[in-house]
C-alpha cells in the first residue's frame, strides 16, 4: 500500500509531518526541532533524494519501498549515547516481530538479518551553545527495496523478502514508533544498554575497527567498542565501522 498522510493519521498518535519526497528526513526534523517541535514528533517520507548515512555517505530510499523517518527527542545530554541504542533496538524488535530469524545489531548502528543490512540509524544532536536542544533519531528500513541489480546485493536485504509476505509500511511505522516510545520512556534505565548489548552480533568475534584488528571484547556504557588486539592490548573505538575480519562483507 502507498503511504499517505491520511493513512498515517489513522494510525499514529504523535504529531507527524509526511512528505512523498524529501532530501533527507533528518534535515526536515532538525529544522522542526529548532522551531520548537514537541518531544516525539516525527518526520516521515516515502522517498529521499539524498538520504544520509554517517560521514556523508548516501542512504538509498527509493519510492514505495522503504521506511524513512526521523524522530525528534529531547533526552538529557548525559543520556545522548542511548538514543542510538534505542534506534537499533527498536528496529531489531520490528524485524523479529515480522518474523525474521537471525536478526542482530552490528555495532554501532546497523541492523542485520542473516548478515545483511536491513536498516541503519543516524542520530544527530542539535546544540545551543553548551545545551542540548534536542536529538534527531533517523531510521531507515528496507521493506521491499530490490538490491538484486545493485552493488549492495550481497550486503543489503529487505524485510518483505526475508519475511516472505507483504508488509504494510504504515503499520510498520506504527509498531516502530510504539517501540521507540517504550524505550524512550526507559532511557534512564540500564535495561536500554543491557538489552542493546545482548543484541550485538559481533562480541567475541574477530573484527577490524578504525584500523585495529583483534577481537570485539565488549562495549562501554557510552556505546564505544572495546577491541582486544593480538598482543592483548585494549582499544576503545568510539565510532566508526567494524568489519568482520573473516568475512568480506562491509557496507562502506
Ligand atoms: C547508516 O549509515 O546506516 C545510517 C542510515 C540512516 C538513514 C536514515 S533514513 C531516515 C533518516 N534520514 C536520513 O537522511 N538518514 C536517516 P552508514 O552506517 O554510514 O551506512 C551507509 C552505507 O550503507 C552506504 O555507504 C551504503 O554502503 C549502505 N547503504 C546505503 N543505502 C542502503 C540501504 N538502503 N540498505 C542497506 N545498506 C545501504
Amino acid at each position: 500500500m502507498t503511504l499517505s498522510e491520511g493513512i498515517l493519521q489513522q494510525k499514529l498518535a504523535q504529531p507527524f509531518r509526511y512528505f512523498p519526497r524529501v532530501t533527507s528526513t533528518n534535515d526536515l526534523a532538525k529544522t522542526w526541532l529548532m522551531q520548537g517541535a514537541p518531544d516525539g514528533a516525527v518526520v516521515i517520507a516515502d522517498e529521499q533524494a539524498s538520504g544520509r548515512g554517517r560521514s556523508g555517505r548516501l542512504w538509498r530510499t527509493p519510492p514505495n519501498a522503504a521506511l524513512a523517518l526521523s524522530i525528534i527527542l529531547r533526552p538529557p545530554a548525559a543520556l545522548l549515547a542511548r538514543v542510538n541504542m534505542i534506534g537499533a533496538l527498536c528496529v531489531f524488535e520490528l524485524a523479529t516481530q515480522v518474523g525474521c530469524d537471525d536478526v542482530g545489531i552490528k555495532w554501532p548502528n546497523d541492523i542485520q538479518v542473516q548478515d545483511r543490512k536491513i536498516s541503519g540509524v543516524l542520530v544527530e544532536a542539535v546544540w545551543m551553545q553548551d545545551n542540548l536542544d534536542g536529538v534527531v533519531l533517523g531510521i531507515g528500513v528496507n521493506v521491499r527495496n530490490d538490491f538484486s541489480q545493485t552493488d549492495l546485493r550481497e550486503l543489503a536485504a529487505s524485510l518483505e523478502y526475508v519475511a516472505g509476505r507483504p508488509l504494510d509500511r504504515a503499520e510498520l511505522i506504527k509498531t516502530l514508533l510504539e517501540r521507540v516510545d517504550f524505550w524512550y520512556q526507559r532511557i534512564d534505565a540500564d535495561q536500554v544498554f543491557d538489552t542493546w548489548r545482548r543484541r550485538l552480533n559481533m562480541l567475541g568475534h574477530p573484527v577490524e575497527a578504525e584500523g585495529i584488528r583483534g577481537r570485539a571484547l565488549d562495549v562501554t556504557a557510552e556505546g564505544s567498542l572495546l577491541v582486544e588486539d593480538h598482543h592483548g592490548g585494549l582499544h576503545e573505538v568510539s565510532a566508526g565501522d567494524v568489519t568482520a575480519f573473516t568475512g568480506q562483507r562491509s557496507t562502506e
